[in-house]
C-alpha cells in the first residue's frame, strides 16, 4: 500500500477524530454529572429481588414493559406462520450461500436474508444473525448476492434512493466472512430498510404500517422484530441450529440488537458492537451523545415519550444496564472502540458491570472485570467485553472475540 504523507495522515486522524465527536458535548470524565442508576434487582414497588423466581415472575417481566413504555415501545407478537421462498441456494468454491425472500405480512413489505454458511463444518451451524445499514450487497463483493428493492440513502452513486451496483461490497471491510465461516459459523444478514427505511418518515413504507397503532414499537423495535422474523426461519432451515443463533449489531443496529435480544429469549447470545446512547452507554452520564441530541436527530428510533428524558435523564426509570440485564442468563457482549467517545466506552463497560448482579443472582457467573479493561483486552465471562484500538468500526480483531466467545459458550 502507499505510504501517506505524516502531515496528510495526521491531518486526517484529527479529522476523523472530529466528525466522531461533535461538538458541545461532555468528553471530559471530570465532568460527568453524579447520579443514582436504578437496581435492576428492587423492584418499582422496593422489593428486593432475591431469588430466580422473583427475576423471571417480578423484575424481569417489570423491566421489559419499563422499556417497552419508554424507550423502544410495544411490537406485535410473532405471526402464527412463515412465508419464505429460498430463491438462491448455492455452493461457490468459498461458501455456501443462500437467498431467502420472507414476507413480513401479507401486503407489506418482505425482507431478503442473506446467509452464508462454511463448507467443511458440519451442520447445523451455529450462526451470527445480523442487520446492515446499505443492503446486503454491501457487505461482499460476491455479484450474485441480491440489491435491495427497498429504500436505500441517497449518495454521490446513488440517485432516487434506489440501490445500484456502485454499493456492492461498500462495506465488505466490517464483514469478516472467512474467519466467520473458517471457524465454523454461519453468517446471516438482513438489510435493515427492508423491515422499515431508516429516517423519521419512513413508517409509512416500513412494517409498522401494517400493523394498527395500538402497537407503540419504534423503527429499533420494528427492526428487532424483523430480526425475530430471521430466527424464525432459521427454525425452518435443517442447515443452522436455531438454537446457537447469536445476534450481532453495530452502532444504531447494535442498540436493535440489545432490544431484539430482550424482546426475543431465543437468541443464544446478544452482541453489541459500538451501541452507544440508547444502546448499552449509561444514559445518566450524558457523555458523547445526550438523549436530548439522539431523540432530535434520530426521533423515530424510540416512543415519543424518550424526549421526556431529554435534558432530564434521571426522571427515565430505566436505565441502559438494566436493558443489557434483560439478557440474564445468557452470554451477552458489549464492545468499545477507544476513539468513539461519541459512543461513550466507558459508560458501555459500566452497563456490563452493573447488569452482573442480575447474572449472579441467576447463578449464570459472572463479569470477571471491575474496572474497565486494558485497551485490546478483552474479558471473557458470562459477559464478555472489550475496549480496542480504533475508530466506530466493525474490525477483524472483533469478530475473533465474538467468535473465541462463541467458542466459550456454544461449543
Ligand atoms: C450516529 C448516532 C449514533 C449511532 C451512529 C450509527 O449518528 O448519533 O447513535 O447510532 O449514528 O448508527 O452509525
Amino acid at each position: 500500500m502507499k505510504k501517506l504523507h505524516p502531515l496528510l495522515l495526521s491531518i486526517l486522524t484529527v479529522t476523523t477524530f472530529l466528525q466522531a465527536q461533535p461538538k458541545g458535548y461532555n468528553y471530559d470524565e471530570s465532568k460527568v454529572p453524579c447520579f443514582d442508576l436504578p437496581d435492576p434487582l428492587i423492584t418499582e414497588s422496593g422489593q428486593a429481588v432475591k431469588s430466580r423466581k422473583d427475576w423471571e415472575a417480578l423484575r424481569r417481566p417489570e423491566i421489559f414493559a419499563l422499556f417497552q413504555e419508554h424507550v423502544y415501545g410495544v411490537s406485535p407478537d410473532a405471526p402464527c406462520s412463515i412465508d419464505y421462498k429460498v430463491f438462491d441456494d448455492t455452493k461457490t468454491d468459498k461458501y455456501h450461500r443462500k437467498q431467502i425472500r420472507i414476507q413480513l405480512s401479507g401486503k407489506g413489505p418482505g425482507m431478503d436474508l442473506l446467509l452464508f454458511l462454511p463448507l467443511k463444518a458440519p451442520k447445523p451451524v451455529p450462526t451470527f444473525l445480523t442487520l446492515n445499514f446499505r443492503g446486503n450487497h454491501s457487505i461482499t463483493n460476491d455479484p450474485d448476492v441480491k440489491l435491495p428493492e427497498s429504500w436505500v440513502n441517497n449518495e454521490k452513486t446513488i440517485k432516487n434512493n434506489r440501490a445500484n451496483n456502485s454499493t456492492r461490497g461498500a462495506r465488505a471491510n466490517r464483514w469478516d466472512v472467512e474467519q466467520i465461516l473458517s471457524r465454523g459459523y454461519g453468517l446471516a444478514t438482513i438489510y435493515c430498510g427492508d423491515i422499515e427505511p431508516d429516517h423519521k418518515n419512513g413508517r409509512p413504507e416500513g412494517i409498522r404500517a401494517q400493523f394498527s397503532d395500538d402497537y407503540t414499537w419504534s423503527a429499533i423495535g420494528a427492526w428487532a422484530w424483523g430480526l425475530s422474523r430471521g430466527l424464525d426461519y432459521f427454525e425452518k432451515d435443517k442447515d443452522v441450529d436455531a438454537s446457537k443463533v447469536i445476534v450481532m449489531g453495530h452502532s444504531r443496529l447494535g442498540k436493535t440488537s440489545l432490544w431484539a435480544g430482550a424482546s426475543d429469549q431465543r437468541f443464544a447470545i446478544t452482541i453489541s458492537n459500538n451501541s452507544g446512547c440508547g444502546g448499552a452507554a449509561l444514559s445518566r452520564r450524558k457523555f458523547g451523545e445526550t438523549v436530548k441530541r439522539i431523540n432530535t436527530s434520530f426521533p423515530h428510533w424510540f416512543v415519543d415519550k424518550y424526549s421526556d428524558y431529554n435534558d432530564n435523564e434521571n426522571a427515565c426509570p430505566v436505565d441502559q444496564h438494566q436493558l443489557a440485564a434483560l439478557m440474564a442468563p445468557r452470554p451477552l457482549y458489549i464492545a468499545s472502540a477507544e476513539q468513539d467517545r461519541w459512543a461513550d466506552p466507558k459508560g458501555e463497560f459500566l452497563s456490563a458491570l452493573h447488569a452482573a448482579p442480575v447474572y449472579e443472582l441467576l447463578g449464570a457467573g459472572s463479569f470477571p472485570a471491575k474496572e474497565q479493561p486494558p485497551i485490546d483486552k478483552p474479558v471473557h465471562g458470562i459477559i464478555g467485553y472489550h475496549i480496542r484500538t480504533g475508530k466506530h468500526d466493525v474490525t477483524s480483531f472483533d469478530w475473533k472475540a465474538y467468535l473465541d466467545f462463541a467458542d466459550k459458550h456454544l461449543k
